[in-house]
Parts: C-alpha cells; sequence; structure tokens
C-alpha cells in the first residue's frame, strides 16, 4: 500500500511548513487533510492512478491538481522533489519526534537550531542530561514530559496500531486470493482478533503448491525484505515496518490451523487442556482421537463443539474466562457489525472534515446506517475550525437542508462540544437545545491533575446538556496516555446521569478500550460505537469499534446506536 506512505510523507511537508517564516496555514492544512483522506483510502493509489490516471487521483477528497502531481511524481520515481528540497532544509525526523506527546514541529525545530536534535535518540539522551530544561520556552516540567512521552513510545515500539496493520493485511490477503495460487486465505494472530495493537500480521492459505505460493510472497510490493524462507512458510518483512508470517497447510488441517494461530496463546493452552481431558490430541494440524483419526471438520465451530464448547469470536479469545464459559454455554451475546444502526459522532468539513454533510450521509447509508448524527467542533476547537453559536444556527439550516433531501438515511443535528477546564460547556443553552443529542469531549488541558480532571468530567455530565460522553480517556493508540481521571468516578456519574459513553472507534483512539468497557459493564450505563469519522472512507472505522466492544463483551442491548430511530429518540428523551 502506497497510502500510508505518501499520507506520512505529507504529514512531514505539512509539519515543515510550519516553522516556516510566515506560516503557510491554508498550504499545511491542505497537506493535513490529504493526509487524512489518503490514510482513510481502501484502494491503493497506484491502482487508482495506473486505472484513471492522475484525474483519478484528483476524484479522492482533499486532492487536488497540485496534489495529485504530487502523488503521481511519487508512484513514477519513487521520489517526491518538493519533499526532498524541503528535507534537506529541515534534515529532522519529523514523523518521529512529532510522536512524542506534546512536541508540535514548532518546539522540535526550535531544538534542532538551538541544540542539533534531529532524531528522538538525540532528544532522549539531551533531556537525560537536563540539556533541555535551559533551553528558552522548555523548563524542568516540559524536560521530565518529553521524556515520559519517549518512553511511553518505546514501550510500544514494534507493535504497530491495528488502523495500520488490518488495512495491510488485507491487502496482502487479497492479492493472495488473486495470486490463482491458494484456496483459502485467512487472516489469524492479534489482528484477527483484533488486539489494538500487532505484533506481527499472521495468514493462513492451502494451496496445491506451497513453493509457488512462497515465492510470490517473496515479491509481494508490501515486502522490503525475507526473514525467512521454509517450504511451507515465509516471513517477510514488510515496508511498513513489521513482520507477516504466511504458512501454507493442507486443506485438512485449516480448520485446526486457523484456530491455533488465531490465538491467543494462553486461550489455545486452556482449549488443548480440555481436549485432552476427552482423549484427544489438538495441534496446529487437526483434532485427533486415539487412533489418530482428524476429527476437525471444515472449519473452528465444528473443533470446538466436538470439545462441547460453543464457538467465540476471536475477540472474545483472550483467556478472560471464554473457555470456562464455554463450557457451561453459557457465554454472554456481545454486539456484532450487523447490529448497528447509526453512527453518533460524524465530522464533515463544516469544521475539521475533508467531506460535505450530504457525502457523508450517503456514504453512511452504503456503509449500512439508518441513521447519523452530525457533530462538528465547537468555536474552543480553533484548529480544528470550530464553530461559534452563530454559526451553528447556519450549520442547523444547513443540515436540515440536506436531510430533506437525503434518501434512506435520517441526519441528526449535533455538535462535539468542548468540555473546558472548568468543566463548563463551550456553546450556549438555547444552541444545545436545537440539537437531537448532544456529544461532548475533553480535548484541551490533557495534562490536569486528577481530581481536577474527575471533577471537570464529572460537573460536563451533570449538566444535563451531555447526552454522549466523547473518547472518554482521551489516549491515543500507541501516542498518548489516558487522561489522569478516576474511571470509576466517571462510571457512576455516567450512570447517575443517563450519559452514554463512547467507544470511540477511531483505530487512532479505541477509547473506551476492551479493559475499560469490561469495568463500565458493571454499571448501569449506556454505551455508543461510533466512527468519529472525518472522511467517507472513515465510516468503515465502525468495525473497529465493534471489535474493540466485543473484546470488552458488550452486549448489544447496551448499545444506543443497536436502537432503531425510534427507540434512540426515546432513550434521549428520556434522560431530559
Ligand atoms: P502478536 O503477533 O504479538 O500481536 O500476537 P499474536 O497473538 O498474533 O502472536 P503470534 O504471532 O506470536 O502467534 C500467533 C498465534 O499462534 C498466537 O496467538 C497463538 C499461537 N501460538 C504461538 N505460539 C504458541 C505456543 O507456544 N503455544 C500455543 N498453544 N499457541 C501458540
Ligand atoms: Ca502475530
Ligand atoms: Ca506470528
Amino acid at each position: 500500500m502506497h497510502n500510508q506512505q505518501i499520507a506520512e510523507i505529507f504529514d512531514e511537508i505539512a509539519d515543515m511548513l510550519e516553522v516556516e517564516e510566515g506560516e503557510h496555514r491554508f498550504e499545511v492544512l491542505a497537506y493535513r487533510k490529504a493526509a487524512l483522506s489518503l490514510s482513510g483510502l481502501t484502494e491503493d493509489v497506484s491502482e487508482i492512478y495506473g486505472r484513471l490516471g492522475i484525474n483519478g487521483l484528483t476524484e479522492i477528497p482533499g486532492i487536488g491538481k497540485g496534489l495529485a502531481g504530487k502523488i503521481a511524481e511519487f508512484l513514477e520515481s519513487g521520489k517526491m522533489s518538493k519533499y526532498t528540497a524541503m528535507k534537506r532544509k529541515y534534515p529532522l525526523d519529523f514523523k518521529n519526534l512529532t510522536r512524542i506527546q506534546g512536541m508540535g514541529s514548532k518546539k522540535a525545530y526550535r531544538l534542532y537550531k538551538e541544540i542539533g536534535i534531529k532524531t528522538v535518540d538525540d532528544l532522549k539522551r539531551a533531556a537525560e542530561k537536563h540539556m533541555i530544561r535551559s533551553i528558552a520556552g522548555f523548563g524542568e516540567k516540559s524536560e521530565s514530559d518529553i521524556l515520559k512521552g519517549i518512553y511511553l513510545l518505546q514501550e510500544n515500539q514494534g507493535r504497530m496500531p491495528l488502523g495500520t496493520a488490518l488495512p495491510e493485511a488485507q491487502d496482502i490477503s487479497r492479492k493472495l486470493a488473486d495470486s490463482g495460487l491458494v484456496e483459502r486465505v485467512e487472516i489469524a494472530g492479534s489482528t484477527r482478533r483484533m488486539r489494538e495493537t500487532v505484533g506481527d500480521i499472521d495468514i493462513l492459505v492451502t494451496s496445491g503448491s506451497p513453493d509457488k505460493v512462497m515465492r510470490f510472497v517473496s515479491g509481494i510490493s508490501n515486502a522490503s525484505g525475507i526473514v525467512l524462507s521454509g517450504p511451507t512458510k515465509t516471513t517477510i518483512r514488510l515496508k511498513i515496518g513489521l513482520n507477516c508470517d504466511i504458512r501454507v497447510v493442507s486443506d485438512s488441517s485449516f480448520a485446526a490451523a486457523l484456530q491455533y494461530f488465531t490465538g491467543n496463546k494462553d486461550h489455545n493452552v486452556k482449549v488443548r487442556e480440555i481436549a485432552i481431558k476427552k482423549g484427544y490430541k489438538l495441534n496446529e494440524y487437526g483434532l485427533f482421537d486415539s487412533r489418530k483419526k482428524n476429527l476437525a471438520g471444515k472449519d473452528e465451530a465444528s473443533i470446538y463443539r466436538k470439545l462441547g464448547m460453543d464457538i467465540m469470536p476471536p475477540e472474545m479469545r483472550e483467556d478472560r474466562g471464554e473457555v470456562e464459559l464455554s463450557l457451561r454455554h453459557s457465554l454472554p451475546e456481545v454486539i456484532s457489525l450487523g447490529a448497528i444502526k447509526g453512527d453518533m459522532h460524524v465530522h464533515t468539513n463544516h469544521s475539521d472534515g475533508v467531506d460535505s454533510i450530504a457525502d457523508m450521509a450517503e456514504y453512511a447509508r452504503r456503509e449500512g446506517r439508518e441513521y447519523i448524527g452530525i457533530t462538528d467542533h465547537t468555536k474552543s476547537e480553533y484548529i480544528a475550525h470550530g464553530m461559534s453559536d452563530m454559526q451553528f444556527l447556519k450549520h442547523f439550516s444547513e443540515i436540515d437542508k440536506v436531510a430533506k433531501s437525503a434518501k434512506g438515511i435520517t441526519l441528526l443535528k449535533s455538535a462535539e462540544i468542548d468540555i473546558l477546564k472548568d468543566g463548563s460547556l463551550d456553546l450556549k443553552k438555547s444552541t444545545m437545545e436545537m440539537m437531537d443529542y448532544r456529544l461532548a469531549a475533553v480535548h484541551t488541558s490533557l495534562g490536569m491533575a486528577r481530581q481536577e480532571m474527575t471533577a471537570r468530567v464529572v460537573k460536563a455530565m451533570e449538566s444535563g446538556y451531555v447526552d454522549i460522553l466523547a473518547h472518554p480517556t482521551g489516549r491515543l493508540v500507541n501516542s498518548r496516555k489516558p487522561m489522569d481521571l478516576d474511571l470509576e468516578r466517571v462510571f457512576q456519574a455516567a450512570e447517575d446521569n443517563g450519559v452514554a459513553l463512547e467507544i470511540d472507534g477511531h483505530p487512532d483512539r479505541l477509547d473506551l478500550n476492551d479493559e475499560n468497557i469490561m469495568k463500565a459493564i458493571k454499571y448501569k450505563v449506556m454505551f455508543s460505537i461510533d466512527t468519529d469519522a472525518h472522511s467517507k472512507s472513515n465510516l468503515s472505522y465502525m468495525k473497529y469499534g465493534v471489535s474493540t466492544a466485543m473484546r470488552g463483551w458488550l452486549g448489544p442491548d447496551r448499545v444506543i446506536n443497536a436502537l432503531s430511530m425510534e427507540k434512540l429518540m426515546k432513550w434521549i428523551s428520556s434522560r431530559k
């Protein structure tokens, strides 16, 4: 996939433009939007370009003629001259430096000018030697924050966010399926379990000619090298910076191999013990009885069945009690993608999204949604072009206008209201009363102390003007720790005030995460599983939210956007 690569280059150009004299505000924004749009795209830009040329590229939201030319240049030559030229002037690793919490491109550049810091390693060494605190504008606290941010990044090093790993795994699977060399292809491992980060991708195939499959994957364009190559297993190094194991298994072993390589390991160990107790042997080749006959059958379900168990979705296979419950046939029912009817968190080009209200509505309908709530930012989020009360009035009439002509989908008026430092909300009550429902979130002063931060969030929830608390902890996968919050108090406040907790399905967020969902379920609270989409293609992020909910064992009866439109409206008015 070139999309991610080009998106990263565009983001880095935006970083560099940001530190330029005179700030190229609109250019920066254009590059950021383009990066966002590319990273959410399901089809590889090289395929679009191959089929439709430059004109095809300009059809991508956020990509005009100029940027299309740059993409084409990169696809043709592997280089982008603008990037190369700017990089000469700014030889810093902006991409990784700006991943450190609180480190923007301007700060990074200042450190480069002052003491020549180019990489995260340089910065770490300098901070450990206390060289940062004496630089104007930094100080002791920011030095220790920088170090904390670096340690957090390094803890997760080597694990890739699911939002990058899954599209890559799907791309490789599709290429295998199209190769004509394989019969069955399945993604396994942590990617199939939809864990929020992935250590390596695992793919299983069946094939009559394993040697050809091994040769095929060695030459695949996703690979930057071969780590290991055997007759039935190849490990390739991917350009995105992750390994991928591709295994060829026989058709009669496929079900057992899929069960085995899906894991996780602790789940497997328990399932194998159950097999042993029944006098069987379970491994990646099959489920064998005492006469070595393979009983595994065609699919995983038949393996679990023969062991006296109910099958559970891969998302639940983490040895958190699912094996024991499955043996007693008392697994809880969990939400599934098919049960989702609406999306309560959607941005448009009225704030920091890429696409229009009408386009978002049309795409949401194609994704199978019956209703969506438009939740653009409020004025305090000025970087995201948040709107004032006045602007919201116009915005609402715009939504109403689109709603009239939109077919097969209902549009709801809402906003992602900023919870300000003192816990008050960023809009007038009269504006909030015009909405169908209200979603609120913390976006600023994320470093507040625990007591203060908890009081801030709880105060907002008690206002009577918050229906959904969006991305409750504020964490970002692999790059930002959750806010310091007393979550038990927040969950209690959600129960007391009838506020739904969001499971933000944006793969950078996944917030609440699986563990917090398990804790929150113990309270009488409802949940809202949303995409937080900033472009049409982001509307497909629902799968990440739903899988996170499944990993947290959330039942469909607890999800407001699994309700019909009428029941949702009842829920909203019941809490007014
Ligand atoms: P990752 O790659 O760290 O994100 O996590 P996984 O779960 O994909 O782990 P990986 O790639 O090492 O192995 C894939 C699956 O293979 C794992 O989930 C369970 C299975 N597996 C690996 N090693 C063992 C083992 O020693 N015993 C058993 N029973 N299963 C194993
Ligand atoms: Ca793996
Ligand atoms: Ca593996």
